[in-house]
């Protein structure tokens, strides 16, 4: 009986297991039965941008969150693709930090080409996952939106490649019941531009704090105020723009902090990150961790070790994104095709404590860096995926940090040489503080719109 492989979500992870698959098709193995169940109508997963928030059209919440203007956050350098570059997919060399619908593009090119898209079922959310120890086969319920149709199918192996920047972490601080303006989680955001003018507060100091308060400085925004549980960020900020320590209440439109400042604020915005939520699963199968470069219970960050026949791709806090993604999914590729033997549940888990023991030990971004580095590093020497230089993605990442510290408004303005081909990136025809147009169009012209018509 031929095997068969549930993968579930077709974002970066889900794809790139199926790319995993078709590649060694490709060079002649016999790969199993593929189906990729996909709850949005399309694939790309957070990269498929969405205006909606909160439930869709079927009553599903919304996965997307993702905004407008939204441009790459780290240099795309270290995320390409080791089998299908950039310079492969725009034909050329493009600057390092492109917006979202470049990014959509790039990731849809190299599945495209695989022609794998018959193997997704869209607008298919999976409903429930459930392990038969008598059959030694898992029962998959899934839904199709638009047939409105409930239905169950067995597999011999489960992928979950359902993404964990999703479902928002919303914390309640006193006075939020009475507050005379608008909350909202990041999760929500959708246009900078709502907040033209405004005096905005930022609870949380990560990515989303960083990336959406400078949206919303860009775009016009009157103020910036980030309230930090921990510590600031740091960054050199502009001048309307401050960090305050944690909130402590907020009375009509006021907010106090802990330190006894206060400060009028029209919105209010939850950067307080996200939870990892698998309502689909089983609660044996159910992967329970805060966001971290080491969750617990899978080996080498992938392989369920309560059931090895259950995969994770993507489920770590992320520096490495798309390439490590493969990585994985390469290496969950091999061990359902019997290329690579898994050891014994107590050595899996023996290796897991020792990456676990590592990671706490981890103090600065750099460390974190070269940690996830060689995850992936290991990870690729196991399989057939393209070698490609870490040590160099690391280096650039390095380059990254500095940049955003000599200017966080002006780092998307650097560029780097690609791992992947040793060419050097051009700079991007506008400052981004400058660049309102986020298209794809307009991000491949050489030069700016206006100049070139000159
Ligand atoms: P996702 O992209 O979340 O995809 C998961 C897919 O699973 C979705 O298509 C979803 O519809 C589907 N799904 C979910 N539940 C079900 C279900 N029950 N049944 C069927 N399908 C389901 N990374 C970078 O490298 N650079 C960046 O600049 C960057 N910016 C980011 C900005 C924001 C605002 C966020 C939230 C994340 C950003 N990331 C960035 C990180 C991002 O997590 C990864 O780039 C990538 O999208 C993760 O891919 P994924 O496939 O694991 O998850
Ligand atoms: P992260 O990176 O998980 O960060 C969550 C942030 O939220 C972090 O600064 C936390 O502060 C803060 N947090 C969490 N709970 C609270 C409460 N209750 N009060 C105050 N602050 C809180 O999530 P992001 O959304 O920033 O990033 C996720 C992805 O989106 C990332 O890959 C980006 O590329 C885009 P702490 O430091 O723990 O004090």
């Amino acid at each position: 009986m031929t095997q068969r492989v549930a993968v579930i979500g077709a974002g970066p992870s889900g794809l790139a297991q199926l790319r995993a698959f078709q590649s060694a098709a490709q060079k002649g193995a016999k790969i199993p039965e593929i189906v990729c169940f996909e709850k949005q109508d399309d694939w790309g997963g957070l990269w498929n941008y969405t205006w909606r928030t909160g439930l869709d059209e079927y009553g599903e919440p919304v996965h997307g969150s993702m905004y407008r203007y939204l441009w790459s956050n780290g240099p795309k350098e270290c995320l390409e693709f080791a089998d299908y570059t950039f310079e492969e997919h725009f034909g050329k060399p493009i600057p390092s930090y492109p917006p979202r619908a470049v990014l959509w593009d790039y990731i849809k090119g190299r599945v495209e080409k695989a022609g794998v898209r018959h193997w997704c079922r869209f607008r298919t959310p999976v409903r429930h996952v459930v392990f038969d120890h008598e059959t030694d086969r898992f029962r998959v319920t899934a839904h199709d939106l638009v047939a409105d149709r409930q239905y169950t199918e067995e597999f011999d192996f489960v992928v979950v490649a359902t993404g964990h920047f999703s479902t928002p972490n919303v914390p309640y601080y006193p006075g939020f019941d009475t507050f005379n303006g608008r909350i909202l989680h990041a999760h929500d955001f959708r246009d900078a531009l709502e907040f033209k003018d405004k005096d905005i507060l930022i609870i949380g100091t990560s990515y989303s704090a960083e990336d959406i308060g400078s949206q919303c400085w860009k775009y016009g925004c009157k103020s910036v105020t980030v309230s930090y549980r921990t510590k600031p960020m740091g960054y050199h900020w502009p001048d309307n723009w401050q960090e305050v320590p944690r909130l402590e209440k907020v009375v009509n439109k006021t907010a106090y902090f802990i330190d006894g400042t206060k400060k009028d604020v029209d919105a209010i915005i939850l950067c307080t990150g996200y939870l990892h939520h698998f309502p689909f699963l089983s609660d044996e199968l159910r992967l329970k961790t805060e966001n971290r470069l080491w969750p617990l219970g899978l080996y080498k960050g992938v392989v369920w070790e309560a059931n090895p026949k259950l995969f994770y791709i993507g489920m770590q806090d992320q520096f490495y994104t798309f390439n490590m993604f493969d990585a994985q999914a390469w290496f969950a590729r091999d061990v359902m095709l019997g290329r690579i033997k898994l050891p014994s549940r107590e050595e899996m888990e023996k290796d897991s404590r020792a990456w676990r023991e590592r990671e706490e030990r981890l103090e600065t971004d750099e460390d974190m860096i070269w940690f996830q580095g060689d995850n992936v590093r290991e990870l690729i020497e196991m399989t057939d995926y393209p070698r490609f230089d870490i040590e160099g993605v690391n280096r650039t990442f390095m380059e990254w940090e500095h940049h955003k510290h000599e200017d966080i408004m002006g780092f998307r303005d650097n560029s780097y040489r690609s791992l992947m081909t040793g060419n050097m990136q051009p700079k991007h025809h506008t400052k981004w503080v400058d660049a309102l147009d986020d298209s794809l169009e307009s991000y491949l012209q050489v030069e700016p719109k206006s100049a070139a018509a000159e």
